[in-house]
């Protein structure tokens, strides 16, 4: 049997671990034949509640689940771990201002990317979940110079769906037969969901739904207003959904994706006109382990206006950031 793998989790009180914890347990994200130890960090009020969904996951039975380790501290909950996935943030309360919003996160993304510098696995792959994603994995990873910059991820995998979900529904073809779809840029409605190489059984899917309307001007908003559109009907954000994007997120970076392209935000090294360093949502394949960039597409017109809408966007995050990074 194989040895154990370390999978710290932040936010483990929360709604989105209250799916993800399980589905990790359960063998969904490492695969069937992987023991698991859980890692849990939360804040020190959410302790019992943690140590609630502790009783239920034992409560499972789940064979695979080889110990489990509760904490309020990140240099404890982050020793030696092999995956980490940052879910836990802070949430915008009433009158919050965007500024105040990007300090509070600001200050727990600094206090964690040291911890993982000075505690995981000098290979641990580390996922960003909580919002602003993108800018608080930037900030975790500058916070963190001892480990690679490709150990940093943010979450881009559950737009990608989204739009996976929103291609079929319109063509009638099955989920899994859809390829080469890219979400570029930020976990935001800024983001672009990009059809222009995405493929069916080898077909265009453009040419497909051969309707410019409708993936411009219903198709793109459909995706980045779904997150809304999840507390509006459900009076909470997506959880289930998100938790199922971290477990695709991180299985296909682990396991490999027999070169099908998957979105990650991911360190950008200059591509497509993207500035270094900045996370950003972009296609790889993964294969050992590692992640590897789809380069050189071509980029029009709209998509390069697009890009760099989002790309603003990461822009203006960053510098609202940079001075906790000084
Ligand atoms: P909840 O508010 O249910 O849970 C958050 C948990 O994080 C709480 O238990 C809280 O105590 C904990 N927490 C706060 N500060 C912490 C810290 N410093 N260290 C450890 N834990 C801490 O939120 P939930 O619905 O689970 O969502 C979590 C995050 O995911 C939010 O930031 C949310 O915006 C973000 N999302 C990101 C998505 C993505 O695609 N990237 C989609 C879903 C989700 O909206």
């Amino acid at each position: 049997t194989k040895a154990p793998m370390r999978v710290a989790v932040t936010g483990a009180a929360g709604q989105i671990c209250y799916s993800l914890l399980f589905r990790i347990a359960n063998g969904d994200m490492l695969g069937k034949d992987q023991p698991v130890i859980l890692q849990l960090l939360d804040i020190t009020p959410a302790l019992p509640a943690v140590n609630g969904v502790v009783m239920e996951l034992e409560d499972c039975a789940f064979p695979l689940l080889a110990g489990v380790v509760v904490s309020d501290d990140p240099n404890v909950a982050f020793k030696d771990a092999d995956i980490a996935i940052l879910v836990g943030a802070r949430p915008r309360s009433k009158g919050m201002e965007r500024k105040d919003l990007l300090e509070a996160n600001g200050a727990i993304f600094t206090v964690q990317g040291k911890a993982l510098n000075d505690h995981a696995s000098r290979n641990v792959k580390v996922l960003v979940v909580g919002n602003p994603a993108n800018t608080n994995a930037y900030i975790a990873m500058k916070s963190a110079p001892d480990l690679p910059r490709e150990n940093f991820t943010a979450m881009l995998r559950l737009d990608h769906n989204r739009a996976l979900s929103q291609i079929a529904a319109k063509t009638g073809k099955a989920i899994d037969a859809i390829e080469k779809l890219v979400v570029w840029g930020n976990h935001s409605p800024t983001m672009y969901p990009d059809t222009r190489f995405a493929t069916i059984a080898g077909e265009s899917v453009d040419a497909l739904i051969n309707d410019q309307t409708w993936t411009r001007d219903t198709f793109i908003p459909t995706v980045g207003k779904r997150g809304a559109a999840i507390i509006e009907a459900r009076g909470l954000s997506s959880a289930a959904s998100a938790a199922n994007a971290a477990i695709d997120h991180i299985h296909d970076w682990v396991l490999g994706t027999n070169g099908k392209w998957v979105t990650m935000g991911i360190p950008s090294n200059g591509e497509y006109g993207i500035p270094a360093d900045t996370l950003y949502g972009m296609p790889v394949t993964c294969e050992n382990g590692k992640y590897t960039l789809v380069n050189g597409l071509e980029i029009d017109e709209f998509s390069r206006s697009k890009m760099d809408a989002t790309l603003a966007e990461l822009e203006e995050e960053k510098a609202g950031i940079a001075h906790l990074l000084a």
